[in-house]
């Protein structure tokens, strides 16, 4: 009642001992009904009327039904993109909204242009992460996210006068952010530098260095057609006391705010580089910070449960996004050996039954290794891997204990044991954070089937021979077909829904419904909606770029698009190569023969790493080649490029509709998997790629009829690079097209001759990513698409066909792989 309330409510005391979650002597119901009020409530004492105890007092009966497991998907990276709209379509309250905001005044499509993205990520990696926490939400599976919430995200690219790529910062967080929750009663310590010293020849006691604060902020995550929400939570690094009073006595302002400095730094931005390492101190040190704040909290939640610490992993499993978070691993070692008490084997059983782990790439440059001295300066405890005395093992014997078993199983194979250990020899040593990853884990996974195997031939051959066979597995990767496929395209979702006569949200949750799709593919009616459709995305898209970049853009012509990072293993180098090769045939034509020419634009977007330099001049030269290409008045018509600035999920959502073909024309065997090829295809572009990543299933899913793939194959790459190494051959003989093209790139027909040199010369010399093998294939398959699309009605039903094939790829599947063969974790569903 009003006027007498006592807050909290009850017993303050079995309130507060609740939160701790430590105090054996009160009664485990009242320790659950709080726990649920804190963490799936989220409310607190203060505030918690009877509605709310009712929810966590059912919350806590419930668990007796179902005592669930959470999985936890460490990633540093969640590429989220834009929330409201995906929020209102998750909710299914878009249209009743869009009413509600006309009402009053204003017009929701323009509302949702004021957000934001939270672009917490570099590319596919993190973007994966984001498409999986939506169908874990989705199919109610119990997955919460782990990572940090850096106060900028993935810059900010401009394009310079030059046509050189510029970076601007990202200050994602300038205006307040509603999707977040600041959570100041979850908190952590984390400790770098410092010292550890044994007591008593047993446990370690870690002191002194730097000490910082972990503070949570979580974002909800809302299920499509459920009343389900799953969390992520973000660790934001503080000073843990803020000013060094002392030094400010003492009249040293620097000093006392060097340490609040040095603290905010560790999550104040994302590393732009994928694909390669830089052994940045910083980098560790986020690391560090973010899996030993996730850690803490994992273990405090499982300590709720109060189960013995044997157990943990029956209700714990921890899934490792690439080797970014496998610090996890010596991490829980410590606290359970130094903190829980936990003998040296059983912890290290707990560990492999709890830990999880996905690999994203093959390319050598990209496998994170960490100098060991930079590892013990900042963490003390981890490295001190000479103290071997028995019940005084620390995290990194690991080293010494797993090598006795290589030795054990293959006596004698010294080059095998260099090869297998977690220390790489050199000046520094280095720690080999793949090799960790794998040992402390259950099971190793790779993101589509070749990759998986090549993983099992390469990189893990070693290790498919120690822990045998069964260990590695695959799942190829997936996209959310919410954001995919609805909120991106929803007139086409709206034409699938009427055509299935199915509402979305039975294709959407199930999308191999899809399939229905090919009964309807001879359709007259369904063809030309479906052209429709596509029509208008091309001219929203159009739309775009009269605006931001004032060029007028003929729709009618094909729609040709490649984004993605730019890599020189992704070849954008050979789509550019390919567009001039285009432009030069067009400038040679007599205008007879020009009218039979398909008209064609191309576009590209994609950022490249800071100091990635051959990325970067590629970027300007796209730009400068656009540049005169769109201004020729004899070609303009029929050939036009661009290359749009700062590519982002939401640009992704617009320019992905609007194709007719894309490219995906990674060097056979370099591609881990693609996921931007299925979001094509899910909307009804084609494809023009290799025979690389998931491109291979997505072939075998619509048929290779529907594909446009060319170029040499995974197996014959390794003898290519062998002959370019020591059987070179002039370019002009090996490629004569490709080298006309490079002649006029250097001979400055595109403005700057000289500067592009040193790009063209990865062609000419080595040319390791196999260009001039296979630009001649790559101008044939172009030729294939050209003739296809000249025949509209069959590229229509070509593109029928291939959405239709797309539930595969339907990250909900994935996610459901990751559950069975990994997690054992089961939809929470309610009745
Ligand atoms: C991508 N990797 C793969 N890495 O390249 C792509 N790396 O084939 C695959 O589809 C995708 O992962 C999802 O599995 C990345 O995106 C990174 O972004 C990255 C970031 C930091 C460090 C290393």
């Amino acid at each position: 009642e009003k006027g007498q309330e006592k807050w909290p409510r009850g017993d303050e005391k079995v309130w507060k001992d609740g939160l701790r979650g430590v105090d054996k002597d009160v009664p485990e119901i009242t320790k659950s009904v709080v726990h649920h009020v804190q963490t799936s409530l989220a409310r607190q004492a203060y505030n918690l009327d009877e509605a709310g105890a009712y929810q966590a007092t059912a919350l806590s009966v419930r668990d007796n039904l179902l005592p669930t497991k959470r999985a936890y998907y460490l990633s540093l990276e969640f590429l989220m993109g834009r929330t409201l709209d995906n929020a209102l379509l998750n909710l299914g309250l878009k249209n009743k909204y869009s009413d509600g905001t006309t009402k009053l005044g204003f017009n929701l499509e323009d509302l949702l242009e004021q957000e934001r993205d939270a672009a917490l990520g570099n590319g596919g990696l993190g973007r994966l992460a984001a498409c999986y926490l939506d169908s874990s939400a989705s199919q109610e599976l119990p997955v919460w996210g782990y990572g940090l919430r850096y106060q900028y995200g993935i810059f900010q690219q401009l394009i310079g006068p030059d046509g050189s790529q510029l970076e601007a910062p990202d200050p994602w967080l300038q205006h307040d952010n509603p999707w977040e929750l600041p959570r100041a009663d979850v908190t952590y310590d984390v400790r770098f530098y410092g010292h550890s010293e044994r007591i008593d020849g047993m446990k370690a006691v870690w002191s002194g260095g730097q000490e910082v604060l972990a503070m949570a902020y979580d974002v909800m995550i809302p299920g499509y057609a459920t009343k389900n929400t799953n969390n992520l939570r973000l660790w934001e690094s503080k000073p843990k006391r803020g000013f060094d009073l002392n030094s400010f006595n003492a009249g040293d302002y620097e000093r006392a705010v060097e340490s609040s400095n040095s603290a905010a730094a560790i999550t104040s931005v994302l590393y732009p580089n994928d694909h390669t390492t830089f052994g940045k101190e910083l980098r560790l040190k986020q690391q560090y910070f973010w899996t030993a704040a996730s850690l803490n909290d994992i273990l405090r939640r499982f300590k709720n449960l109060d189960k013995p610490i044997s157990e943990f992993p029956e209700y714990v499993s921890i899934q490792l996004n690439d080797t970014h978070p496998t610090l996890a691993i010596p991490e829980l070692m410590r606290i359970l050996v130094d903190e829980e008490d936990v003998k040296w084997d059983a912890a290290w059983d707990i560990i492999t039954r709890t830990f999880f782990f996905t690999n994203h790439t093959v390319l050598p440059e990209a496998l994170e290794k960490w100098p060991v001295p930079l590892m013990q300066h900042l963490m003390r405890e981890h490295s001190d891997f000479k103290s071997m005395h028995a019940g005084n093992l620390t995290a990194f014997d690991v080293v010494s204990i797993f090598l006795q078993a290589v030795e054990k199983k293959f006596p004698g194979d010294r080059e095998r044991l260099a090869r297998m250990s977690l220390i790489e020899e050199g000046f520094p040593q280095n720690v080999r954070m793949a090799n960790l990853a794998c040992i402390g884990s259950r099971k190793v996974n790779g993101v589509a089937e070749l990759h998986s195997e090549l993983l099992k031939a390469t990189i893990m051959k070693d290790f498919v021979e120690f822990f045998g066979i069964s260990k590695f597995f695959n799942v190829t990767n997936g996209i959310t077909p919410r954001r995919w496929l609805d909120q991106c395209n929803p007139r086409l979702s709206q034409l699938i829904s009427e055509t299935l006569q199915l509402p979305k949200a039975t294709f959407l949750k199930e999308l191999s419904l899809l399939e229905g799709l090919l009964k309807h593919v001879d359709e007259p009616a369904l063809i030309k909606k479906w052209a429709a459709v596509k029509q208008s995305n091309k001219e929203r898209l159009a739309h775009y770029v009269e605006t931001t970049m004032g060029h007028k853009i003929n729709t009618q012509a094909m729609f040709d698009v490649q984004i993605k990072r730019l890599h020189e293993y992704k070849r954008q180098t050979l789509n550019i190569m390919g567009v001039i090769h285009r432009y030069l045939a067009i400038k040679a034509m007599t205008a007879e023969e020009r009218k039979k020419v398909n008209p064609k634009v191309v576009f590209f977007a994609g950022k490249a790493a800071p100091g990635y330099y051959i990325a970067k001049l590629t970027i300007r030269l796209i730009v400068n080649v656009a540049r005169i290409i769109n201004e020729d008045p004899e070609t303009k018509d029929l050939l036009s490029m661009f290359f749009l600035p700062d590519y982002s999920v939401s640009l992704a959502e617009i320019l992905i509709p609007a194709s007719d073909i894309s490219q995906h024309i990674s060097t056979a065997g370099t591609e881990a998997s693609g996921t931007s090829n299925m979001k094509f295809c899910l909307n009804g572009g084609l494809l023009l790629g290799t025979v690389d990543g998931a491109n291979i299933e997505i072939a075998e899913e619509v048929g290779e009829q529907n594909v446009f793939f060319f170029g040499h194959l995974t197996p014959a790459v390794e003898d290519l690079r062998y002959q370019h190494m020591y059987h070179p051959v002039p370019i002009e003989q090996k490629c004569p097209g490709l080298a006309k093209v490079i002649n006029e790139v250097a001979s400055g027909r595109f403005g700057d001759g000289g500067v592009y040199e040193p790009l063209l010369n990865t062609i000419r010399q080595n040319d390791y990513y196999l260009l001039t093998e296979d630009f001649d294939s790559y101008i044939q398959a172009l030729e294939l698409v050209d003739k296809a699309y000249q025949d509209r009605t069959g590229w229509i039903k070509k593109s029928i066909r291939t959405t239709a094939k797309m539930g595969k790829f339907s990250s909900d599947r994935a996610i459901q792989d990751y559950a069975q063969e990994c997690w054992n974790i089961e939809s929470n569903k309610l009745p």
